[in-house]
């Protein structure tokens, strides 16, 4: 494929730029491949980009059932941080954290990473406790963040009100080079880098039914026909529970809608991402302009892609008392999306009971940061059977009690 530089967009506007060639190829499916990945997320093509470049392995296929990055990938906040308190949680985050630092040149590219740093607000004594605890947690673990005073708090981000009528900003945990990219842009770079492989990236293509023989996996059925492959990995957020059902086995995973929304567009007025989880609400603005605004996850099960309405009022309410200026702001867009979360707040990258099956879920609410680190283990996994960055999230933690609980460090209500 074509390499996207400086030189290629100055020699392509001297014809009009007609000569790009598409970005990813739409080939029919074959009839067996080494690997298939069912989910066209930015796990699923980060699992196979990795496969491939890392393992060499690329007669590969992903099946998607409607358009690449249209499920929680394409819905998100985009925030990406490492600030973890458990150790395996550090190991996997950080290195996503670190593989998005290059991430742009890697898969030539932009996915636009913009570490802007983050700070998540302590508004509470127990939370100040906390995260003076993580930043200690992270010191030990490699990961650089610290804990800052409020009128630090006040230095990076001019516009908010450290008094709030309900909880006062009594510090917060700061990483630098933490921050944002565009959602969008990393599945699409990980898809051309994939079908550059020669990858098989399968658009419209739902499987509908797991088929195995003797307790190992033999491929898949689909809207577009029977495919076998020799190992599967099942990649498909608030979805995971349905598949594992066409696998035969159950998940201990929970599927509810997390919503967002974004203003109008203003000028420039904040150059960091903040999160405040006492009041609930978390916000950042985008290269165009707008705030992007997150809220809690819905306290029930579903599958709407919507979220409950209140949930709006309540982050809105939250945000306005953070930071009064956004009340003359008009709200553009709401959406939601379907997060599969777990009792601990921890993804599940595992074996299964099936023989060559695999399953990689339970992001929950905060997966989007954790894509480049969980293909990187994800594909080791599916290569060799084990891999240091996958093993302590297998899914017999739930047999033997083994919990990473990240629910603080989750930062989103549920
Ligand atoms: P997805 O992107 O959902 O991909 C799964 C794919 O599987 C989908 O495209 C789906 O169509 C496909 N699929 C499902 N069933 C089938 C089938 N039967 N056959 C074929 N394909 C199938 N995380 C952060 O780190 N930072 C944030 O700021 C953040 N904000 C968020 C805000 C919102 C509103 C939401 C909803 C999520 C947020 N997250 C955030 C979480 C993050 O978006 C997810 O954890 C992450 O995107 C999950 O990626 P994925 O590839 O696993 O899933
Ligand atoms: O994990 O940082 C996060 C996050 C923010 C909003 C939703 N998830």
């Amino acid at each position: 494929m074509k390499r996207y530089s400086a030189f290629a967009v100055a020699k392509e506007a001297l014809s009009h730029h007609m000569g790009w060639e598409r970005a990813w190829a739409s080939p029919e499916p074959k009839e067996r491949y080494d690997a298939i990945i069912i989910g066209a997320g930015g796990h699923g093509l980060a699992t196979a980009y990795y496969l491939g470049k890392n393992h060499g392995i690329t007669n590969v296929a992903i099946l998607e059932k409607g358009w690449l990055g249209g499920g929680n990938t394409g819905r998100n906040t985009t925030i990406i941080r490492s600030n973890y308190l458990q150790d395996p949680s550090a190991a996997i985050y950080e290195k996503s954290r670190s593989l998005y630092e290059t991430l742009s040149q890697d898969l030539n590219y932009n996915v636009m990473f913009s570490p802007r740093g983050v700070i998540m607000l302590a508004q509470t004594q127990h939370e100040v406790r906390g995260y003076e605890r993580t930043a200690h947690a992270n010191a030990l673990q490699g990961v650089t963040t610290e804990f800052i005073s409020p009128a630090r708090v006040k230095e990076l981000c001019p516009i908010i009100n450290l008094d709030g009528p309900r909880y006062p900003v009594l510090g917060g945990l700061w990483q630098a080079r933490a921050g944002t990219a565009r959602h969008d842009a990393v599945a699409w770079g990980y898809a051309r880098a994939c079908s550059d492989m020669g990858m098989h990236v399968i658009q419209k293509c739902e499987v509908t039914g797991v088929r195995t023989e003797g307790g190992k996996v033999t491929g898949v059925t689909t809207s577009r026909g029977d495919i076998a492959c020799d190992r599967l990995g099942i990649v498909v957020a608030g979805h995971s529970g349905h598949l594992a059902d066409m696998a035969g086995f159950r998940l201990p995973v929970e599927s509810v809608a997390l919503q967002a929304l974004v203003s109008e567009p203003i000028k420039p007025c904040m150059d960091v991402v903040v999160m405040a989880n006492t009041v609930h609400g978390y916000m950042s603005q985008s290269d165009k302009g707008e705030m992007v605004i997150g809220g809690g996850a819905d306290g029930y099960n579903n599958y709407t892609q919507r979220g409950s309405f209140h949930h709006i009022e309540e982050t809105v309410r939250a945000l306005i008392e953070t930071f009064p200026m956004i009340s003359r702001l008009k709200m553009l867009r709401q959406w939601g999306g379907i997060v599969d979360m777990t009792g601990d707040r921890s993804p599940i990258l595992s074996k299964t009971p099936v023989e060559n099956c695999f399953i990689n879920c339970g992001w929950g609410t905060g997966g989007f940061k954790a894509i480049p680190g969980s293909g990187w283990g994800f594909a080791e996994l599916m290569a060799k059977g084990t891999s240091p960055l996958c093993d302590a999230f297998s899914l017999d933690r739930f047999k033997e009690g083994r919990f990473i609980d990240e629910s603080v460090a989750a930062g989103v209500a549920h």
